[in-house]
């Protein structure tokens, strides 16, 4: 059985929808990182590295097996359960490359995420620098997208499950999908599949987290609305020559 450590964040996000699209059995630990639940010394003998998400696979040639890495995660149970990544070269290269493309673009995006809603006083400087490699990204994916249903192998894969719990995030990221059609027809198709919409939500919905009485949620939601709402934080990308 796999054990899954996770938030209710992007990077744990794409491990519930991976096991809820293979309709395999799993358990999981919901935690917080509003509590630094992901800095527990319990956590950190898990994955030392303090971030979410992590797996035990309780069973492997007898002895428990941890991973950590939403990436690495995901090729492990694509490869245990034979699903979501093709077996020939070219698909699964072409796969792998927007897996990897993802998980090593998701800091630009999570600086986004910190400096448009986190950061406690506007810093114009890296507002832009992140609001604007975001935006380019969604511009290599809106083209990208443009004769695909897929993000690769022309079938559902990992390189879209990695893909999709960032790009719920898109207001976030100072992004409207009305201005990227092709992105937005991958959204609706990839939120129309029975698996995706149960993971999306595991262990909480988006915004949601345990109601552990140890932090203000309500208030936290306050503050994420103020700041989408400020134009000091909301900045819109730089418009592209
Ligand atoms: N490269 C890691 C990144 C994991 C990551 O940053 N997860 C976030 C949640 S989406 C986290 O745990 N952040 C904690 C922190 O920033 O201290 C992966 O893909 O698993």
């Amino acid at each position: 059985m796999i054990k899954v450590y996770g938030c209710s964040a992007p990077n744990p996000k794409k491990i519930s929808i991976f096991l809820e699209e293979a309709e395999v059995p799993y358990e999981y630990v919901g935690l917080s990182l509003f509590e630094n639940d992901n800095r527990s010394p319990e956590y950190l003998e898990i994955n030392p590295n303090g971030r979410f998400p992590a797996i035990i696979d309780d069973d492997v040639d007898g002895e428990p097996l941890i991973i950590w890495e939403s990436g690495a995660i995901l090729v492990y149970l694509a490869e245990k359960y034979g699903k979501f990544l093709p077996t020939e070269t070219r698909k699964r290269a072409e796969t792998l490359k927007w897996l990897f493309w993802q998980v090593s673009h998701a800091p630009y995006i999570g600086n986004a995420h910190m400096y448009r809603i986190y950061v406690p006083e506007p810093r114009e400087y890296e507002i832009k620098r992140f609001t604007n490699e975001t935006a380019r990204l969604y511009r290599l994916l809106e083209d990208h997208l443009e004769d695909r249903e897929w993000m690769a192998a022309d079938q559902f894969t990992i390189a879209d499950i990695t893909l999709f719990p960032w790009i719920q995030y898109h207001e976030w990221h100072g992004q409207q999908l009305e201005d990227s059609p092709n992105i937005l027809r991958w959204f609706e198709r990839m939120s129309a599949r029975p698996g995706v919409a149960r993971g999306k939500d595991i262990p909480y919905p988006v915004f949601q987290h345990p109601p552990s009485g140890k932090v203000d949620y309500d208030k936290l939601n306050t503050k994420i609305a103020a700041r989408l709402a400020d134009p000091r934080y909301a900045l819109k990308p730089d418009p592209v020559a």
